[in-house]
């Protein structure tokens, strides 16, 4: 008999057919609690979770005695009760590589067109408002040569990186948990704590995955290090940055602008004062979603996933020493 699975997000036909080449799917449209009382067998008997954005917790494990791995199409797993899953030994499986140069374009989009202004001035364009030749209150910065600083040096910083080095002849200052020689070597990075990076960087990038100790860090005290010139950009979890505290360094002028594709709320509520404020390019987390890329994702979780059902964690797990004890 085919494994049981639980699939809670869409899946283009091809990958659905090869998901249900191996197991006996459960199409359910969410993992809320009514959705698992409506489906309670089929959460009960399921030895696979295949999807992404939903909470993956203790009161929903609890509903699951079966489950042996969950497989989420993202690189990031904050929405995930990891020490939960490897207390019960589930695999907890994600899609690290794929996606790595896509989000760097996404990056550089948002350093491109925070600095250059590019939403704002179409806007204008698009209201009539260009009449005659253009003067300095149309006027951005340059990206070219100027400092970019990259918080977090994983595969996605490493990407950007390459792009800022090669394509924008930007001097590159990273902070990570520890130096990384490729970036060193390939892209002249020059690894700096913090608070330098904050204080030297024209462009501050933000690519950290959210952890407690991540939770904030970029934080009132943090942010009124930043050059009133410097523009930061948050393209990994939106809780990293203290939101009210950028609203406010944004307000005051303490930094010229912000480009974010990720909020602590997401959606971002329409009543946000963030799209009031011109010098805010706010993106609907889009970091990853090209059809390409999506597709990818897809297909390597619907992998990762028969991969972990046939015992084998050694490539994309998250916690592989908590399920082969
Ligand atoms: C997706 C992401 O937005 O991979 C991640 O961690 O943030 C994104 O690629 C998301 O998880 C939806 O699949």
């Amino acid at each position: 008999m085919k494994p049981s699975v639980i699939l809670y997000k869409a899946l283009p036909d091809d990958l659905l057919a090869r998901l249900e080449d191996h197991f006996t799917v459960t199409r359910v449209k969410n993992l809320s609690p009514e959705t698992v009382a409506q489906h309670a067998e089929a959460f009960a008997q399921a030895e696979g979770l295949l999807g992404s954005s939903e909470k993956v917790d203790q009161a929903l494990l609890d509903n699951m005695p079966a489950l042996r791995a969950s497989s989420t199409i993202s690189v990031g797993y904050d929405n995930f009760d990891v020490d939960a899953l490897s207390a019960r030994h589930i695999a907890l499986m994600h899609t690290p590589t794929v996606l790595t140069e896509t989000v760097a374009d996404t990056l550089m989009a948002l350093v491109l067109t925070t600095a250059r202004r590019v939403v704002e001035v179409a806007e204008r364009v698009k209201n009539g408002e260009w009449t005659k030749s253009i003067g300095p209150d149309w006027f951005g910065s340059d990206v070219h040569h100027k400092t970019l600083g990259i918080v977090g040096m994983g595969r996605i910083g490493l990407a950007l990186a390459q792009r800022a080095h090669f394509g924008f002849g930007m001097p590159i200052l990273y902070n990570a948990r520890s130096h990384h020689q490729q970036a060193e070597e390939r892209f002249n990075a020059r690894y700096c704590d913090l608070d330098t990076l904050l204080k030297e960087a024209d462009f501050v990038c933000v690519v950290l995955p959210l952890t407690a100790e991540t939770h904030h860090l970029f934080n009132a005290d943090k942010l009124a290090l930043m050059k009133p010139s410097a523009i930061l950009i948050n393209a990994g979890r939106g809780p990293v940055v203290d939101e009210a505290a950028l609203i406010a360094a944004l307000q005051a002028g303490k930094i010229r602008a912000a480009g974010l594709d990720v909020f602590e709320q997401e959606p971002l509520p329409v009543d946000s004062p963030l799209l009031k404020m011109p010098n805010v390019v706010a993106l609907p987390h889009i970091g990853s979603a090209t059809h390409e890329t999506r597709y990818n994702m897809a297909a390597c979780a619907v992998d990762n996933l028969i991969d972990a059902l046939n015992g084998k964690t050694d490539n994309n797990c998250v916690n592989p020493q908590a399920v082969n004890k």
